[in-house]
């Protein structure tokens, strides 16, 4: 998969070298650039933003460094949109929630772009600009606010990135965890038995899988049932 990344900060995208993701990095499975907006702009200060038409608080990101932005990584020809279209995301507050379906959907794509705002947002012409070229998704990690898209998009990428074939050792390990069968993950115990004074539950150390099983999806439902009580319609 290739990842592109758009940001004024691009120092925010170095952890990405850490861990299994930088592991994916050096095998070649994920080809992730990522390009600082500012070396598109053209004056003297590398001015990304300006103030609101119509007034208002804050500051809005100006379209030119966008738009040059997303023609370096896009290719500045006019081409259709097509199902085979580069997908640009744009981290935002506004847009639809990330789960596990939708990290799981965009791990199947050949190329996401990763266009992160800061301030009050991007101007609207450069989300419509780049409808006309490439699919266009406004994507939310949840209801709160943050200073900028760079947050969300590692949350979204270590999401994605994990979920791409040869990416996670053993690939059982994805499917019996939070989320994957719309249930929160059971409770693990390892050795020792007894831990400050603390049981490990007799049923998992029976033998009887059957019984193990059963106990596992019981702790399941009834943890989601407290927890996250909207997950259970679905399951
Ligand atoms: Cl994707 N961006 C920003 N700025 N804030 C958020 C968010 C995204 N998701 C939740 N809050």
């Amino acid at each position: 998969m290739r990842i592109d990344i758009i940001s004024i900060f691009p120092e925010y995208f170095d952890v990405l070298d850490v861990s299994l993701l930088g592991k994916a990095r050096q095998s070649g499975l994920i080809d992730m650039n990522v390009h600082n907006l500012r070396d598109f702009t053209h004056d003297r200060h590398r001015t990304v933003d300006d103030t609101p038409y119509g007034g208002g608080a804050g500051m809005v990101m100006k379209p030119e460094p966008w738009g040059e932005a997303l023609d370096s990584v896009l290719g500045s020809e006019p081409t259709a949109v097509s199902e085979d279209s580069p997908l640009v995301i744009f981290p935002s507050p506004a847009g639809d929630v990330f789960n596990q379906a939708m990290a799981r959907e965009l791990s199947q794509e050949k190329s996401l772009v990763f266009g992160c705002g800061r301030y009050e947002g991007i101007d609207q012409r450069v989300f419509d600009h780049t409808a006309t070229r490439a699919r266009v998704r406004l994507v939310s990690l949840g209801d709160y606010v943050l200073n900028g898209g760079e947050v969300a998009v590692l949350a979204m990428i270590e999401a994605i990135g994990r979920l791409i074939p040869g990416m996670v050792g053993n690939p059982d390990s994805l499917v019996e965890e939070s989320h994957e069968d719309g249930l929160l993950e059971y409770p693990s115990y390892t050795k020792p038995q007894t831990w400050r004074d603390l049981e490990v539950p007799a049923v998992l150390r029976s033998g009887n899988h059957g019984a193990v099983d059963a106990w596992r999806r019981e702790q399941q439902i009834e943890r989601t049932r407290r927890v996250r009580p909207d997950l259970l319609g679905e399951a």
